[in-house]
């Protein structure tokens, strides 16, 4: 495979980012490094064997960065500006759709000038795919915020194979109709030949939708629009590299730091566990408020139980993600400074990301995984867990609105609005016989395993490019 940067290329995968990260050695020289994600894990074996290019911002704003080849394909890097940043990535993808598409719970801000760059900013995408796509290429275009690149492409590009992921839920239309664009917004993804969703409401809630512009019709997984096409519409449960996350898990180097986490953490007997971006969606402050009142009451014994809280820094310009770490800083804050036991804090809390192999051993020292999104598309941090946990003696407590609720239906399943059967539950999967959890545990990691990030990709692309 050529070295150099391919002048075309027949498969390519737009994203808002790039799947490289940028680094800078001691000696001030510049590389990349990818970055970890499931996405990249699945689709760079597709692209090194089709010959295949990654277009997408690289992070930084206000600057031009030429395209280089990287681990056999090639990187297009798409240029934002300052205020493209401020209003297309964190005013309209962040705070006008993000909260719309989960459910309203914060509430959703509208202005027209962020409209304005969200669509200048889309353009701009379909304009570096068009330049860089050979005749008849298959594109796949992902998640919420280049939902108006699959028409604009179409337009410029109408021989393409079109292809749309949304890796957040798509909302019911009693809340999407409040968008004052929502025409314009599905008329941009109808531009594709497949739209994929998360779950199988996502597909019923898009078509009510679309049904609802002139001359459309959509029923069973279709649409048909006034001009003769024909766009197929279905869900695809995204995973994640199941083998290779328990490969991981289970080296010796991941089972030397689980061990010494342990022992850092004091060596408890009982480690309840959360990781997620912060963001609201993810329901932190129902689990902190349940897990906090189960160490007030002693229900759970702060000299045996640790509850360990990861948080990822996210969107940390946006208003709402700044007053959220604020209010978890001060709940964790107080429930340590309450807690009866001068040994150790009831709450270990970590606001920080760590490298996979860390989270692998986190993964391996929790007793109970604790899931509680008010809305998530899928939630990959539950199956992870599952990938990581050989030994069937554990248990994963998960919100029903969660998109991974309906593939893992063994597990706890709590309402994160309620926080007395947050409690209930979580006592629940603690206590029960450790026959019923190996059951739950096999069954779920029977699915994930059966189900993983390659079967995800390959079932997209071939529904794709069959006719
Ligand atoms: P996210 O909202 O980012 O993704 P999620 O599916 O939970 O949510 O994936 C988060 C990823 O980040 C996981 O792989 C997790 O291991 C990692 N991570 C989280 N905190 C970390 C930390 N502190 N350090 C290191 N790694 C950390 C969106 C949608 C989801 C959907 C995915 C994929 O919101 O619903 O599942 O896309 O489609």
């Amino acid at each position: 495979m050529s070295e150099s940067v391919q002048e075309k290329a027949s498969f390519i995968v737009v994203a808002n980012r790039l799947p490289v990260d940028r680094v800078s050695g001691d000696d001030d020289q510049v590389s990349w490094r990818t970055s970890p994600g499931g996405l990249v894990t699945a689709l760079e074996p597709v692209m090194q064997s089709r010959g295949g290019a990654w277009i997408g911002w690289h992070g930084a704003p206000d600057e031009q960065v030429e395209p280089f080849h990287h681990q056999g394909y090639d990187i297009i890097p798409v240029p934002l500006s300052s205020q493209d940043v401020e209003q297309f990535y964190e005013g309209f993808s962040n705070a006008t759709l993000w909260p719309l598409f989960h459910d309203c719970i914060a509430e959703p801000v509208f202005h027209r000038e962020w409209w304005d760059c969200f669509r200048k900013v889309n353009r701009r995408f379909a304009q570096a795919v068009a330049e860089r796509a050979d005749n008849g290429a298959t594109v796949w275009v992902q998640d919420y915020q280049l939902m108006l690149v699959p028409q604009y492409l179409r337009e410029l590009r109408p021989d393409l194979r079109i292809g749309f992921f949304l890796h957040i839920p798509f909302p019911p239309p009693e809340l999407f109709s409040r968008l004052p664009w929502r025409s314009e917004i599905i008329e941009g993804v109808l531009g594709s030949d497949l739209l994929g969703f998360q779950f199988p409401g996502c597909v019923s809630n898009f078509i009510r939708v679309a049904r609802r512009l002139p001359d459309v019709e959509g029923a069973r997984g279709r649409v048909h629009l006034p001009d003769g096409r024909m766009v197929s519409i279905k869900a695809f449960p995204i995973s994640i590299d199941a083998v290779g996350m328990r490969d991981l898990a289970n080296s010796p180097e991941v089972r030397a730091e689980a061990e010494k986490l342990r022992h850092e953490l004091g060596d408890p007997q009982t480690i309840l566990f959360g990781v997620d971006r912060l963001d609201y969606s993810k329901g932190l402050r129902g689990r902190v408020r349940a897990i906090g009142e189960l160490f007030d009451s002693h229900q759970l014994d702060p000299e045996t139980t640790v509850f360990l809280q990861l948080a990822t820094p996210s969107r940390e310009r946006v208003e709402e993600y700044r007053a959220l770490r604020g209010d978890i800083d001060l709940m964790v804050g107080r429930i340590n400074s309450e807690s009866d036991s001068l040994a150790r804090s009831p709450i270990a809390y970590r606001y920080t990301s760590v490298p996979r192999e860390t989270l692998a051993a986190m993964y391996q020292i929790a007793d109970l995984m604790i899931v509680t999104p008010l809305r998530d598309g899928m939630n990959l941090v539950a199956k992870e867990y599952l990938a990581c946990r050989s030994r069937n003696d554990s248990a994963l407590v998960l919100s029903e609105f969660a998109g991974a609720a309906l593939e893992l239906k063994q597990a706890y399943m709590v309402n994160p609005y309620d926080i007395d059967g947050m409690k209930a539950t979580i006592l629940k999967a603690l206590n029960d016989p450790p026959r019923v959890k190996a059951r739950k545990m096999r069954a779920m990691r029977k699915q994930v395993f059966e189900h993983d990030i390659d079967l995800w990709a390959d079932s997209f692309l071939t529904e794709l490019e069959s006719d």
